[in-house]
């Protein structure tokens, strides 16, 4: 049995693939109010794919009234509320529970690591798209695959397995903290200005200008600081990325426009303060933090 913290548009994602493809798997909700309203549903989750719609039932639980042991988490919170999730199943977890971390960014991977050394933690990046048209409704807008390692470097644990690839399109990565690493590189150059300027991520460059450039020059430096290899192409990756997600809003602008705090300590806030820790200057990337963070404010959103 999996079990699966966060009921968001990725850990119903999550549920979803996995229930199809037969896997045992029990979603854990915060509340006994969201337990409630999963009830008078029926327990029925949507599950939209190439406008294709499938009803499954979920089987949910309250993470932190339930007492039986969680041997397989695989953690779908946002960045900001991961630590505090996993805390609230630790009476739930043994030595012999796996954990998977699903987060964008960087920050919250490690504070799990360092507040859970009895259990094995595992990483991972996703680039699957998904989004929520309302509650228990999940719609798979894009396909992606995930990279799952661990971070001390051992082997692939057999449970991973179980994740059939025809549930979840995965590959074992013997350096997770690397691939991290870009996406964290790709997201600090597309997500604060397209918040900054309230636009999709194809009309970064144009709003941006030498900006983005001068980002992507400082996070080459940093990530050079942090031996992730074959940085070259990194101009050239972000710059792809802009280019096949041109339509898309970003993750940072759609929780903006919904009022709901952003990644941007985990994702930006984490660069800039590494940078300051490792003394390699970043005047541009501080600029964007910094002006992200005031919009922000004026629109009365948590500024971390
Ligand atoms: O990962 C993304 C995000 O929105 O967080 C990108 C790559 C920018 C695609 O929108």
């Amino acid at each position: 049995m999996m079990h699966v913290l966060g009921a968001g548009s990725l850990g119903l994602l999550w549920l979803a693939r996995l229930q199809q493809a037969g896997q045992p798997c029990s979603l854990l909700v915060r509340n006994q109010a969201t337990l409630e309203a999963w009830r008078t549903a029926d327990n029925k989750l949507i599950f939209e794919q190439q406008g294709h719609q499938s009803q499954q039932r979920a089987n949910v639980e309250v993470a932190t009234t339930s007492d039986t042991p969680i041997q397989t988490l695989i953690v779908a919170t946002k960045a900001h509320s991961t630590l505090a999730a996993v805390e609230s199943v630790r009476h739930r977890l043994s030595t012999l529970s796996q954990i998977l971390l699903l987060q964008n960014g960087l920050g919250a991977q490690q504070q799990v690591s360092h507040a859970f050394t009895e259990q094995r933690v595992l990483y991972a990046s996703v680039t699957d798209g998904a989004w929520q048209p309302a509650p228990r409704h999940v719609i798979w807008a894009g396909q992606g695959t995930t990279l799952i390692g661990d971070p001390l470097n051992q082997r692939a644990p057999e449970w991973l397995k179980q994740l059939d690839s025809n549930a979840v399109q995965w590959q074992w990565d013997d350096n997770i903290v690397a691939v991290l690493w870009r996406k964290l590189a790709v997201n600090c150059a597309i997500n604060p200005f397209t918040l900054l300027f309230d636009c999709v991520n194809g009309e970064v460059p144009n709003v941006a200008g030498s900006w983005l450039d001068e980002c992507i020059a400082e996070l080459q430096a940093l990530l050079t600081s942090q031996a992730v290899p074959h940085l070259d192409d990194l101009p050239t990756q972000i710059y792809e990325v802009i280019r096949r997600t041109a339509n898309n809003s970003s993750s940072m602008r759609q929780d903006m426009h919904a009022k709901r705090r952003t990644e941007l300590d985990y994702i930006l806030g984490y660069a800039c303060r590494l940078a300051q820790h490792e003394r390699i200057p970043t005047p541009a990337l501080n600029r964007l933090l910094y002006a992200t963070q005031r919009r922000l404010a004026e629109l009365d959103l948590p500024v971390d």
